[in-house]
C-alpha cells in the first residue's frame, strides 16, 4: 500500500469503502485540492467545480481571507464553550445581525441545528407568546422539502430514502403541498398551527422554484392567523440565488431565518437562526445551545466569509451569471430530446433529463461530465443539480456551458 498521503483513487475508495459507512454513494472520483472554482483529484486532474459542496463553498475553495481568519484564529483560542463569554461572539453576532436585519442570532454549527433551533423556538413562541395550549403546537412542512437528517428532520421528511425505519416520528408535524396557497390557507385554519417551514428554493427535490410571488403570499397568510413564516435559507442563503438570501427576491423578512453552508465558506461548520426578541428572548438560559456554537473560531470565519460575499458582490455575480447559464441551456434544451427543462435562480439550477427518475442517465451523464472536467451530481433521479462557485467569472461560466452541451450532445449521439 502506497503511504496513506499518497493514494490513487482507487485505493482512497477501497479504504473508504472498507472502513467507513456506506452512507453515501459518491460520484467516483477523489479530490485532494481545491482553489476557487476548481478541484483537482489525486491523479492531478483538474475539474470545474459544480456543485460547491451543496452550496457552502460560495465563496470559492480555500478562499485566502477565510483561510486565512481560520489560521489566526486556530492559534489564539478556538473554543471556549458558552460556559464563558469570549471576545469574538459578540462582535459576530452584531455583524451578522445588522447584515440581514434582526436583532438577534443563536449561533449553532450545522444547518440541521439551524433548523431544529428554530421549531425549538416556534415551539416555545407557541406556548409563551401565541399562547397555544402545551404539546399541542403544530408546525407545517412542505411537501419533498429536505432539511438535514436529524430525526426531527426526517420525521418532516414525505421521502422514504429519508424517513424509512427511523421512527416513531416526532409528532406535531404537519404537510402541505408546495407552492399551494390554497393548502397552505386550508392548513392555516387550524389554531394550533405555530409556523410554516419552508425553502424558498427546494434544493435536493431538484431546484423547485416556487411561482412568482408565492412567497410574499405565503407570508402574508401566516402572518394573517400569527404563524411564524420560517426560512430554511440553509442552501439558497449567502448570495446563491441572486440575493443576500432568497427571500429578498419577494421582500420577505421571515420571522426565522435559517443560515448555515456558505455561512463559512465551507471552512468550518457554521450555522444560525435569526430572529426579532419577541420569539429570540422566549428561549431562557440553559434551555438549549450547543458545545461548538458561537466558537471563536467559526465566528471569525463566518465573519470573513459574509464581508468576501458582500465585498465581491457575490449575489450581483450569481444573478448575472445564472441568467447567461440558463438562457443558453434553455436555447440547447430546445433543440435536445435529453434535456426536458432548464429551472433555477441565481446559480442555483439544475436540469432535468428527460428520463424517468428511475433510469441511471443523469448518473451516466454525470460521469461523463466528469470525464470532461466538470463535476457535478444529480438529485433524484432524472435530475442534475448545477451550483458552481459564485466567485466564477463569465469567461469560466461560458467554458462550462460548453462542457455541458458537449457532454449532453456525446451522450445524446452515443
Ligand atoms: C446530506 C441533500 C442538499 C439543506 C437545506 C438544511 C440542510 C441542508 C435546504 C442541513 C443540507 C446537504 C446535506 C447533505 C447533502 C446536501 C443536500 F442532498 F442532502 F439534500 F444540499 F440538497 N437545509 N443539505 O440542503 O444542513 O445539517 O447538512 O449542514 O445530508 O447528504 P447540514
Amino acid at each position: 500500500m502506497a503511504a496513506l498521503n499518497q493514494l490513487n483513487s482507487q485505493q482512497a475508495i477501497e479504504l473508504e469503502n472498507k472502513y467507513g459507512a456506506h452512507n453515501y454513494h459518491p460520484l467516483p472520483v477523489v479530490l485532494c485540492k481545491g482553489e476557487g472554482v476548481y478541484v483537482w483529484d489525486v491523479e492531478g486532474k483538474k475539474y470545474f467545480d459544480f456543485l460547491s459542496a451543496y452550496s457552502a463553498v460560495n465563496q470559492g475553495h480555500c478562499h485566502p481571507r477565510i483561510v486565512d481568519a481560520l489560521t489566526e484564529q486556530a492559534s489564539i483560542l478556538t473554543l471556549t464553550s458558552r460556559a464563558f463569554h469570549n471576545n469574538v461572539l459578540g462582535e459576530y453576532e452584531k455583524f451578522v445581525t445588522e447584515l440581514f436585519g434582526y436583532d438577534k442570532i443563536l449561533p449553532m454549527n450545522t444547518g440541521v441545528e439551524g433548523g431544529e433551533t428554530a421549531l425549538k423556538l416556534c415551539r416555545k413562541w407557541a406556548y409563551n407568546v401565541k399562547g397555544i395550549q402545551e404539546n399541542k403546537a403544530k408546525i407545517l412542512f412542505a411537501e419533498n422539502n429536505f432539511w438535514g437528517r436529524t430525526l426531527a428532520a426526517v420525521s418532516s421528511s414525505t421521502d422514504p430514502s429519508a424517513f424509512k425505519d427511523y421512527g416513531p416520528y416526532l409528532p406535531g408535524f404537519e404537510i402541505v403541498k408546495y407552492n399551494d396557497l390554497s393548502a397552505l390557507e386550508k392548513a392555516l385554519e387550524d389554531p394550533n398551527v405555530a409556523g410554516f417551514m419552508v425553502e424558498p428554493i427546494q434544493g435536493e427535490a431538484g431546484v423547485m422554484v416556487p411561482d412568482e410571488g408565492y412567497l410574499k403570499k405565503a407570508y402574508d397568510l401566516c402572518k394573517s392567523k400569527n404563524v411564524l413564516f420560517i426560512a430554511d435559507e440553509v442552501q439558497t442563503g449567502i448570495s446563491r440565488t441572486g440575493k443576500l438570501y432568497c427571500c429578498q427576491h419577494e421582500g420577505v423578512k421571515p420571522d426565522i431565518l435559517i443560515l448555515g453552508k456558505a455561512l463559512s465558506g465551507g471552512v468550518f461548520p457554521v450555522s444560525a437562526a435569526l430572529a426579532d426578541n419577541e420569539i429570540m428572548m422566549t428561549i431562557k438560559p440553559g434551555e438549549h445551545g450547543s458545545t461548538f456554537g458561537g466558537n471563536p473560531l467559526g465566528c471569525k470565519v463566518a465573519m470573513a466569509a459574509l464581508q468576501v460575499a458582500v465585498d465581491e458582490n457575490l449575489a450581483e455575480n450569481a444573478e448575472k451569471l445564472g441568467k447567461i447559464f440558463r438562457s443558453k441551456l434553455t436555447e440547447f434544451s430546445f433543440k435536445s430530446n435529453l434535456v426536458r427543462t432548464v429551472r433555477g435562480k441565481g446559480l442555483l439550477n439544475a436540469i432535468i433529463i428527460n428520463d424517468n427518475e428511475k433510469s441511471d442517465t443523469a448518473w451516466n451523464i454525470c460521469l461523463k461530465l466528469r470525464d470532461n472536467g466538470l463535476l457535478a451530481k444529480p438529485t433524484h433521479g432524472n435530475i442534475i443539480r448545477f451550483a458552481p462557485p459564485l466567485v466564477m467569472n463569465e469567461t469560466q461560466l461560458l467554458d462550462c456551458v460548453d462542457i455541458i452541451i458537449k457532454t449532453l450532445k456525446d451522450f445524446e449521439e452515443s
